[in-house]
């Protein structure tokens, strides 16, 4: 059976409220019994948003250095 996958990218500038708005459809999208993964694209050191999302028990690539 086809798998159907869904994409989407989340950009902004730093501030604009990228990463709760990804935490939050992630939440959503996962109540509605969607498996849900994120790629983050850190910008600083130490991958904190990869830190945070993953944190809240979602699985989570980092892509560093902008
Ligand atoms: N008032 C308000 N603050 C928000 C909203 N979304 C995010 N924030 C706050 O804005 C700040 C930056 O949010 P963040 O998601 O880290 O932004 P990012 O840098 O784009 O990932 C944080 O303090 C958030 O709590 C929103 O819809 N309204
Ligand atoms: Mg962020």
């Amino acid at each position: 059976m086809p798998v159907k996958a869904e994409y989407l990218m989340i950009g902004g500038f730093l501030g604009a409220g990228k990463t709760t708005a990804l935490l939050q459809l992630a939440r959503r999208l996962s109540a509605q019994g969607r498996r849900v993964g994120l790629i983050a694209n850190d910008q600083s050191h130490g991958l904190a948003d990869t830190a945070l999302l993953a944190a809240h028990g979602f699985p989570v690539e980092g892509i560093a250095g902008g």
